[in-house]
């Protein structure tokens, strides 16, 4: 009998959708992993884009399946399942209001990482249960690291609790971002926001997956993690991970996460408002300019 909470509802018989998100996690990185190494040889004869969907639906298939051999009713939502473009994720979860349950999934957090063999890629599986994530997992099976949160019950790294970091200045921050994709608004906006607040911390990391920064924040590694303009997959299980160890999840004008939220920021606590500060300054300064 597994118990996320007092509520009843998330009360299954013998099945722990935890232990099924883990399981499942590990199986389909431990296959991510065996197809980095085959990946130069293969890339000769296709387009490298097609590799990198074979692999990722691969994986997103095999996550799938695992899952709904459990839990046959819930519901599932997965990056590749979502024509690409901007705010596409909105109007997939949109289709899912009525799921009770909601899997959410990014099969391959870091794509750009796996093709390049950048050793800095994670499997991403979280459970909603009424649009809140109530699971989550992150693993990176480079370093053969499982990052696990339940709603209510903390979060773990190998069996051991995790807990965000100390620092209550950004002078002492170690923080990390990322380059969005989207050229008109979210990366020239982050360039900005990058120019501001990398000489006030003592340092900025950017290594390409979403799901491990926010995971790193948990494990105290990272002081702090903001990104503009990404999808439910990259991010609702690292923000579980996240507040499970003490830290502060919100968008980027402070209003607590949810399902929808793109522009991400998640700290130890301490220097949540420096950093929104900073960056509520800058994009008001980039969207006046933009309108003049
Ligand atoms: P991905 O590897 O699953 O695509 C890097 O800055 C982060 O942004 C990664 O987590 C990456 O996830 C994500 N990302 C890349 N392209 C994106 C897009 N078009 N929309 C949203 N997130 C994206
Ligand atoms: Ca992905």
């Amino acid at each position: 009998m597994t118990s996320l909470s007092n509520n009843d509802a998330y009360t299954v018989g013998s099945k722990s959708f935890t232990a099924v998100a883990i399981n499942t996690a590990a199986k389909a990185g431990e296959w991510i992993k065996s197809k980095v190494g085959g990946y130069n040889k293969l890339r000769q004869k296709s387009v490298a884009n097609d590799l990198v969907t074979e692999v990722d639906k691969g994986a997103e298939a095999l996550i799938r399946n695992l899952i709904q051999t459990h839990f046959p009713h819930h519901a599932f939502l997965g990056e590749e399942g979502v024509t690409p473009g901007p705010g596409a994720f909105v109007k997939a979860l949109d289709n899912h209001k009525d799921s009770e349950y909601l899997w959410i999934v990014d099969p391959i957090d870091g794509t750009t990482n796996f093709v390049h063999g950048y050793p800095y890629f994670s499997v991403s599986i979280a459970l909603a249960y009424k649009h809140e994530v109530i699971v989550g997992v992150v693993y990176d099976p480079v370093q053969d690291e499982m990052f696990v949160a339940e709603k209510g019950k903390g979060a773990y790294l190998t069996g051991r609790r995790m807990e965000v970091s100390a620092e209550e200045k950004l002078a002492d921050s170690l923080l990390a971002t990322g380059f969005p994709t989207d050229r008109s608004r979210a990366l020239p906006l982050n360039m900005r926001c990058l120019q501001r607040i990398a000489p006030q911390t003592r340092n900025i990391r950017s290594s390409g997956s979403a799901a491990l920064h926010l995971a790193y924040v948990a494990a105290g590694r990272l002081s702090g993690f903001w990104e503009y303009g990404l999808s439910v997959w990259d991010q609702a299980a690292g923000t579980l991970l996240v507040k499970e160890s003490g830290g502060t999840v919100t968008d980027t004008k402070g209003a607590a996460y949810g399902l929808t939220v793109s522009d991400v920021v998640a700290t130890n606590g301490h220097i949540h408002d420096s950093v929104l500060n900073e960056l509520m300054q800058e994009e008001a300064a980039f969207h006046t300019e933009i309108q003049n």
